[in-house]
């Protein structure tokens, strides 16, 4: 059993190692969390049952009623992660990401709410804030009477959050904060802000503070006027010479940039855990639909077309709900970095209820584009989930730059060993070996004797080959892209992008290993159906990883530059029949 929880199981995996104990066995919840859970999920579902109809007259509305927040306040939606003897629920990761779950079923803009509270308004006071902060903030953020909100984003900053211009001076024992931050979830309930602001010392350095509402000089903006989530509040927030005392800084002053990514990082799986309960009501619905609509004299459910969309949609829930799942258990294990495989689940899930939610809509037909039913609501509301908290762009940019960092190094190292090589031939020999052992081992440890999973149900052989090779594949791609641009990659972003999503793939598709092996092992009664799924889902990940590879020297990048390009002179299409 592994112990070092310095280890990321991503960042090895494009070394060409896979650290099987990092995965296995598949996460579980502890029995008090989940006896917590079940009865507050119960509760939630009681509540929110049956609201539907309200639920779209305030996403009209593009407003919540004061009393349905003061409803969440009392159920206990903005405790769920500030721990128990500080008046929360004390939910960890996994917990927490499961009740975010169960809440996105009913609505977005509930969850949202209730969301950016606990996933990143307040998270900073959970990861770097002091006893005297957590003591004086803690019992009113349980309570709902302060609802927080997460101010990093501004007009001019936005995928580049280091380029922010909300400024904090010191000036005696205070900071002096000016500044105006955008698209603020919650921003127009918040009384409770973590903001982000520079702050002297060396370039581009930024401190994490907390900001009270009572502090005068900062206020809000008008609701925006929104595309999904209509009915949470989003506005800007600006600070006019606001006045900080010094003992509401964040973290480290200078260090606020690691904490802003720190927040995210940790609260990634609330977002996930929304995707996997929205995708949920996603698959009720269109089975209901499909079994009661009835065309060419026999419900439409018979259809293999439908069938076709739906049994996609449960393997993608499956897939995101394992990597969801995986991802949270991680972060309860205390590794301590999860950043890439962080990024991972959120651009898998948000990828993956963007699909289910766009092919629930397609299997109810007009029905699905008329308002009277929830399905356009949903495909609006999880719009935003590819661009918020990172976009899914800048996130594949992150993933694959972050493993090819780590690969750069090894290089590196290998390299300025061999300088000596023949003067020293032994010490020469020895990192050969060594490097050239680990590619032989990727290379031939494929699914056989020397297979690097042994803990693996033989059930699961075929999908073991499918992410051996994938891995070796990864690994030496990484490797000769490399050599290929240098540090010129960093600008080679359909490169880069090609291999996150290989990345993307394998990471799910260990997920799902680990689950379906976990429910072998438990001799689960759903077992071959879960092997149904892994059976579908690691011939995709085969295919497309394929492809990925394939792409690498064989593309059109370059012609499709050059038509970028054109359209982007021109300002539009160029062709044109007339
Ligand atoms: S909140 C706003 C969201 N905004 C963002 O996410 C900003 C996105 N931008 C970035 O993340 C960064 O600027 C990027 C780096 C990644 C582009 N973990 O030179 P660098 C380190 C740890 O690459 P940059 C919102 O939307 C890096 O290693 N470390 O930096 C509301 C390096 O370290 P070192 C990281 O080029 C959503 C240093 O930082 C990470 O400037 C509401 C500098 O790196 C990382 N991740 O840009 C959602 N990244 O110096 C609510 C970088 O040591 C959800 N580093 O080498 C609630 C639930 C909902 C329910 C849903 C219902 C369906």
């Amino acid at each position: 059993m592994t112990t070092n929880k310095k280890i990321s199981f991503m960042r090895s995996l494009c070394m060409g190692i896979i650290e099987e104990d990092v995965i296995l066995p598949f996460p579980t919840l502890n029995a008090g969390e989940k006896e917590t859970l079940t009865s507050m999920i119960d509760s939630i579902n009681g509540w929110l049952k049956g609201k539907d109809q309200e639920f779209r007259k305030w996403d009209r509305q593009g407003e919540m009623p004061a009393e349905f927040l003061q409803e969440m306040r009392e159920l206990g939606l903005f405790s769920l992660i500030i721990p128990e003897e500080h008046g929360g629920l004390g939910f960890h990761s996994a917990a927490y990401s499961r009740m975010v779950q169960e809440i996105a079923k009913h609505d977005g803009s509930v969850a949202i709410t209730a969301g950016a509270h606990s996933s990143i308004g307040m998270r900073g006071l959970l990861l770097f804030g002091t006893d005297d902060q957590k003591k004086k903030f803690y019992p009113k953020l349980a309570a709902g009477e302060m609802i927080a909100a997460f101010c990093l984003t501004e007009p001019g900053a936005g995928s580049d959050a280091a380029s922010i211009r909300t400024k904090a001076v010191k000036d005696g024992d205070s900071w002096v904060l000016n500044g105006e931050k955008l698209w603020i979830t919650n921003g127009g309930i918040a009384s409770f802000f973590t903001v982000f602001a520079k702050t002297e010392g060396p370039e581009g350095q930024m401190t994490a503070f907390i900001v009270t509402k009572d502090m005068a000089g900062v206020s809000c903006g008008p609701h925006e006027d929104k595309m999904g989530l209509r009915a949470s509040s989003t506005t800007t927030v600006s600070f006019d010479k606001v006045r900080i005392p010094k003992e509401n800084v964040l973290g480290e002053v200078g260090k606020g940039f690691k904490v802003a990514m720190k927040i995210l990082n940790s609260g990634r799986t609330g977002l996930g855990g929304g995707c996997v309960g929205a995708m949920k009501k996603c698959i009720e619905l269109a089975s209901k639909q499909a079994k009661q609509r009835v065309q060419f004299g026999q419900p439409i459910a018979e259809y293999g077309l439908i069938k076709q969309k739906i049994g996609h949609m449960v393997v993608e829930t499956y897939a995101a709900e394992s990597l969801v799942s995986l991802v949270s258990g991680l972060v309860d294990q205390g590794y301590e970095d999860y950043a890439v495989e962080a990024a991972i689940s959120k651009v898998f899930g948000t990828e993956c209820l963007w699909r289910t939610a766009d092919e629930a809509l397609q299997v109810a037909g007009g029905n699905g584009y008329m308002c009277e039913f929830p399905y356009e609501r949903v495909v609006r509301d999880s719009r935003v989930n590819r661009i918020f908290e990172g976009t899914n762009d800048i996130l594949r940019l992150f993933i694959a730059l972050t493993a090819m960092n780590d690969v750069g190094k090894q290089l590196k190292e290998l390299s300025s060993s061999l300088d000596g090589i023949f003067n020293d031939p032994i010490k020469g020999f020895g990192i050969l070996t060594d490097y050239a052992f680990k590619r032989m081992s990727q290379a031939t440890g494929v699914g056989g004797a020397k297979s690097a999973f042994t803990k693996l149900s033989p059930q699961l052989a075929g999908a073991a080959v499918i992410f051996e090779e994938g891995t070796r594949d990864l690994a030496l791609a990484a490797d000769r892209i490399l050599r290929k641009h240098g540090k010129a990659i960093i600008g080679k972003q359909f490169a880069t992008k090609r291999l996150a999503d290989i990345m993307i793939d394998l990471f799910a598709l260990g997920a799902v290993m680990s689950r379906v092996n976990s429910s072998i092992v438990a001799k689960s009664p759903t077992i071959a159906k879960e092997l149904e799924i892994l059976s579908v889902f690691s011939g995709q990940v085969r295919r497309r990883t394929k492809g990925n590879f394939g792409k690498i020297d064989d593309n059109d990048d370059e012609l499709i530059k050059s038509l970028a390009d054109e359209a982007l002179s021109k300002e539009g299409y160029s062709w044109d029949t007339l």
